[in-house]
């Protein structure tokens, strides 16, 4: 992380990494996400539906044999999404703004287009600014900060956000309030995601592309580009311009410091295969103590317990 891109995201709270992504990932994670997007487009009441999002951001059960521990995850698509927790030209990002042993705590994708084009719902922001309507607002437990001290970056959560397609202006897609990482001041009425702002044609709670201030900057990237920022800064998503045949397609990695937990479930590093120790490492759940031999060795107790448990309950339905 060079001395301007330090500078900008301590003013802004976020930064556009050009080629994050060689235009050979691209290519291979586009297909894996044409091929799971088919998969599960569904019919409902008549209309084909297709369901936009997919990751391990979770706090709710999909199916009620869902696993509890450790859910469902873009990791599970394998290759290419296995590369991204773990690659060289983000991990710098990551470890001046998180210190060393970060750990990935949840990821999901979000696909924008005409069918799936939502109002803006300003969420995140640091120091209890981000309005009552926000569970990682003033109600949070701390996670959502920011600070620079000592010559280092603090950060509660960061995001990176891989974008398999172009950004153009006018689009719509991840917008922020630059600086509001920083701010003491709740964020003003217009902004909030309920009436008598937020009351959006649509009927869901957040602001129509009309409504938003032109102090929120709108962001745009091109196809490999991954925008990071940190969950501290004011953030949403604009609504998809309906009138675009493009699409967006967005690979969320989120990190944190490897005492702090966001997500309720944790990955399991023994779901996927051929992980490098650094890989590993990143996967491990929350501890104080971040990766070494005792945790590891906790965890690794742990997981064999899941094994025993799996195998007792095939046992059982046999
Ligand atoms: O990039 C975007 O559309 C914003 C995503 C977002 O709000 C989040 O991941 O918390």
């Amino acid at each position: 992380m060079n001395e301007e891109e330090k500078y900008l995201f301590d003013l802004r709270g976020y930064l556009v990494v050009e080629n994050a992504l060689t235009p050979e990932q691209v290519k291979d994670l586009s297909k894996i996400v044409d091929e799971k997007v088919n998969s599960f487009e569904s019919h409902k009441g008549g209309r084909k539906k297709r369901n936009h999002q997919r990751g391990s951001d979770r706090t709710w059960f999909a199916n009620d044999d869902d696993m509890a521990w450790s859910s469902p995850a873009l990791l599970d698509w394998g290759g290419p999404f296995i590369d991204l927790i773990d690659i060289p030209t983000i991990a710098p990002y990551l470890e001046e703004l998180l210190g060393v042993n970060y750990r990935l705590d949840h990821d999901y994708m979000l696909i924008s287009n005409k069918e799936s084009s939502h109002p803006l719902f300003l969420h995140g922001g640091g120091q209890g600014a981000g309005g009552a309507l926000d569970l990682v607002g003033p109600t949070d437990g701390g996670q959502c900060y920011y600070r620079y001290s000592n010559g280092r970056f603090f950060n509660g959560l960061i995001a990176v956000a891989f974008e398999l397609n172009t950004v153009s202006p006018g689009d719509g897609g991840f917008a922020c309030i630059p600086g509001s990482h920083k701010s003491n001041v709740e964020v003003p009425e217009t902004c909030k995601p309920r009436p008598p702002f937020g009351k959006s044609e649509t009927g869901l709670p957040g602001l129509a592309a009309s409504e938003i201030p032109d102090f929120v900057d709108r962001v745009t990237a091109s196809a490999g580009d991954a925008i990071i920022f940190t969950e501290a800064c004011q953030h949403g998503t604009v609504p998809w311009n309906t009138e675009s045949d493009r699409e967006r397609r967005t690979l969320f990695y989120k990190y944190c410091p490897h005492a702090v937990a966001w997500s309720p479930c944790y990955y399991n590093s023994d779901h996927y295969k051929g992980l490098t120790e650094n890989q590993i490492n990143i996967l491990m759940p929350p501890s104080a103590f971040g990766p070494n031999e005792r945790t590891s060795m906790i965890w690794k107790k742990a997981q064999a317990e899941q094994v025993e448990l799996m195998r007792l309950r095939a046992k059982e339905n046999e």
